[in-house]
């Protein structure tokens, strides 16, 4: 072990200790003391209340988490299936299928026939939005969602040989 991992692991364990000390010093401060007398009435109907305000709690979290986990990203990704094969070969793109909607996820399947290739995504202003690698016998997957409808262009974005330059896609298209 090299003498970092060894303080990493000695700073972790200091943590997992102080950790242990505040947890113990916690559940004792609020360990239920002998009840005091005279305590007044107002105090007494409160702490009956206590449960209930506690179920509250727990009734109004689970009605968020129940309005807003279809929220989520994961299941966002696995929506519409909007499916686009992208495979780099030299020297040119093939684009399965070149037209998507947007507003709704398309997951990229991104591939190569030959040699390395890389998929340069450029939005209709010529901005890049997205560059993935285009591996032989690989397939790498990217999820995007577009916002803005038009022409988009693919631009190899690898060396991969004499006519690299002209390996343009510039017909892929975002619906509204
Ligand atoms: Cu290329």
């Amino acid at each position: 072990m090299t003498s970092l991992g060894k303080g990493i692991g000695i700073g972790y364990l200091i943590f997992v200790a102080l950790g242990l000390i505040i947890a113990v010093a916690v559940l004792y401060s609020t360990k239920a003391g002998r009840r005091n007398k005279g305590v007044s009435d107002h105090v007494e109907k409160a702490e009956r209340a206590e449960p209930w305000w506690g179920l509250f709690v727990v009734v109004l979290l689970g009605v968020l988490l129940g309005l807003t986990i279809w929220r989520a990203p994961w299941f966002q990704d696995s929506g519409p299936g909007q499916t686009v094969k992208v495979t780099g070969m030299q020297f040119g793109w093939l684009v399965q299928p070149a037209q998507v909607k947007a507003n709704q996820p398309v997951q990229f399947n991104v591939s190569s026939k030959d040699v390395n290739h890389a998929m340069g995504l450029f939005d209709p202003e010529g901005r890049l939005i997205m560059n993935v690698q285009a591996v032989p016998n690989y397939t790498t997957t990217r999820t995007q969602t577009f916002t803005e409808p038009g022409l988009y262009t693919i631009r190899c974005f690898e060396f991969c040989g004499y006519q690299h330059a002209k390996m343009i896609y510039p017909g892929f298209k975002v619906t509204a």
